[in-house]
């Protein structure tokens, strides 16, 4: 599967979930197939051995392996939910690939999750917090210009009053549990089985 998404071509990584499916859950297929697969063409890319188009083919590639899992993932477990969380990418920051990863997986660990998209102002993710009454905001940023985003959402929590009901979980390749603790966010989880690990320890 992995490979099928380095060759950056949808039909082969389609036939590769065909495979795996039934011998493999989904979330081990994503994340040990496809996101795995995802970060060997991260690295052929910063070597120079992959070029844009070729990212984003895989990129797309990449999702068409995860809208085919979507209906095994389920709606979550059971009708008590966990917690309700608000996930999104900072602003200037298109990159949702891992962000959207994270959503399903925690959505099927049992948490009501509300996907606020790419590209999401501070705004959006104060209002959608208010609006769902969240108890964990989850702020994803990839690129070292835009991590500088998820602590304008921490500071925009703070002035919104809502510091205090509402946890915060950051992640992306850039994240780490240093600049988690330096901006004041209450966890920073790798990956998405350690966000569903972490919002279970923290709600
Ligand atoms: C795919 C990709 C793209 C795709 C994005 C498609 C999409 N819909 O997301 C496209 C082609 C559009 C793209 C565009 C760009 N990209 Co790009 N992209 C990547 C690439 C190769 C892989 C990212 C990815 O999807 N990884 C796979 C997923 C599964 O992993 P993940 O995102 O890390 O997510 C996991 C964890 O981080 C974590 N996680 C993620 N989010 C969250 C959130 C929470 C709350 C938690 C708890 C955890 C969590 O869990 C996820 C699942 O395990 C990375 C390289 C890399 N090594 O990361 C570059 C990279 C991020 N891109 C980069 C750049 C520079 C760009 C561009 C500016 C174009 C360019 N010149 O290359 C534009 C950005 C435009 C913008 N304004 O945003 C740089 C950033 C450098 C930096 N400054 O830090 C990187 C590092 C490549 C590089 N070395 O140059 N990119």
């Amino acid at each position: 599967m992995t490979d099928a998404i380095v060759s950056c071509k949808k039909d082969a990584v389609l036939a590769a979930v065909a495979k795996a499916r039934g011998t493999l859950s989904a979330p081990d297929i994503i994340e040990k197939g496809l996101a795995a697969g995802m970060n060997e063409v991260g690295t052929l890319f910063e070597r120079g051995k992959l070029f844009l188009p070729h990212v984003m083919m895989a990129a797309e590639a990449m999702q068409a392996g995860v809208d085919e899992l979507q209906d095994e993932m389920g709606e979550g477990a059971g009708s008590a939910k966990l917690g309700v969380i608000v996930n999104g990418t900072v602003e200037g920051d298109v990159h949702d690939i891992g962000k959207s990863i994270v959503s399903t997986m925690l959505q099927t660990a049992g948490f009501e999750v509300h996907d606020i998209g790419r590209d999401a102002p501070v705004k959006n993710f104060i209002d959608k917090a208010k609006e769902v009454n969240a108890n964990m905001v989850g702020i994803s940023a990839l690129m070292t210009t835009t991590l500088q985003g998820q602590k304008e959402v921490i500071e925009a929590l703070k002035e919104a009053g809502l510091r205090d009901k509402v946890k915060v979980m950051v992640g992306g390749a850039p994240a780490t549990n240093a600049w988690a603790k330096k901006i004041g966010a209450d966890c920073y989880a790798e990956n998405a089985s350690d966000a569903v690990n972490k919002a279970k320890e923290l709600l």
